[in-house]
């Protein structure tokens, strides 16, 4: 028996940079670009719910379903007494099975930038799992110095949880130095469990990426919307377009908001000009094949222990081992 669990909450999301800050730095570029971290307000993060309902958008429920069906031979890998750490925790759904299945799971780290979100989902996960220790650290993950000590392990591995192939927003030089962040906080024998989207038909992708119902539109259009909402800005939404398609040389779905025509749009104080076409990026989705993915963990010190997908090899869960 264990004597007691334990529920804490460490706070680092004072030193995030601003959304004013970043707005206004990204688009002073020549080429204009908004970080994608800013997409996920309250308004940003109930279209994400949405977009993972649908009907295209076959990412999150292959995911699910890879994690739900191989969850024994996951958790047999990942052994017993485990210190799980989550990179973007978000409402920990993706965790619960893996959890479950997992043999005396000791600790579950949940990291978010959400404060409120992860406040919520830290009690949920302590009242469902009523032995796992839950230290909720609120901070940007995609910084990983901000991040503070993990608490010392029970005796198993510490292993890093990083689903949804939210990797894939970092350019694969990004990637790998997360990788090294994670392997330098998961200290040695460290593992990493990650979510990998793959390399398909690129109809498939611009179809995810570029839904019927404008689920996806409204996503990314909604970084206008919040600089209206928080930073005092004048973008005309009906002068405003979206842009999503993979880029085969580059492995990459690239979305954009595009100007309509030509304009000066005030943010928090600041104007900026655009010429019609001119485009904003919002974010990149790389995708990749299994033999590339092992490459880049390679680089970042890892080595590739497992590798599981589904049947149509939409998408993939790589287990890394720090070398
Ligand atoms: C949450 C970053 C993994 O890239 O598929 C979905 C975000 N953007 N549709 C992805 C997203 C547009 C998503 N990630």
């Amino acid at each position: 028996m264990r004597a007691q669990k334990q529920i804490a909450f460490v706070d680092m999301a004072a030193k995030q940079e601003s959304f004013r800050d970043a707005a206004i730095a990204g688009l002073s570029q020549r080429r204009k670009s908004i970080p994608s971290r800013f997409l996920y307000d309250e308004r940003g993060s109930a279209l994400f719910e949405r977009i993972c309902e649908l009907p295209e958008y076959y990412v999150t429920r292959t995911e699910l379903a890879i994690l739900g069906e191989r969850a024994g031979e996951i958790a047999s890998r990942l052994g017993p007494r485990c210190q799980l750490v989550e990179f973007g925790s978000g409402a920990s759904v993706k965790v619960r099975s893996l959890l479950a299945a997992l043999s005396e799971p000791q600790a579950y780290v949940p990291i978010d930038i959400s404060r409120e979100q992860l406040r919520d989902a830290a009690h949920d996960m302590a009242r469902d799992f009523p032995d796992l220790d839950v230290v909720a650290v609120c901070a940007d993950y995609s910084a990983p110095f901000t991040l503070p000590p993990l608490p010392p392990t029970g005796g198993g591995r510490r292993v890093g949880f990083f689903p949804g192939s939210t990797i894939g927003n970092f350019t694969p030089p990004e990637a790998t130095s997360f990788l090294m962040g994670c392997r330098h906080l998961l200290g040695p024998g460290g593992g990493m469990l990650i979510g990998v989207d793959l390399k398909k038909d690129p109809a498939i992708l611009n179809a995810a990426y570029d839904d019927s119902a404008g689920v996806t539109a409204a996503f990314i259009l909604n970084l206008l919307e919040r600089m209206n909402r928080e930073l005092d800005a004048d973008c005309d939404m009906n002068r405003f377009g979206f842009e999503a398609f993979y880029n085969p040389e580059m492995g990459r779905v690239e979305l954009y908001i595009r100007s309509l025509v030509d304009q000066i749009v005030t943010v928090a104080g600041v104007r900026f000009g655009f010429t019609a076409g001119e485009r904003i990026h919002a974010e990149y989705s790389y995708k990749f094949d299994l033999a590339e993915f092992r490459r880049l963990a390679e680089h970042a010190g890892y080595r590739s222990a497992a590798c599981w997908t589904d049947a149509a090899r939409l998408f993939s869960v790589h287990y890394l081992l720090a070398e």
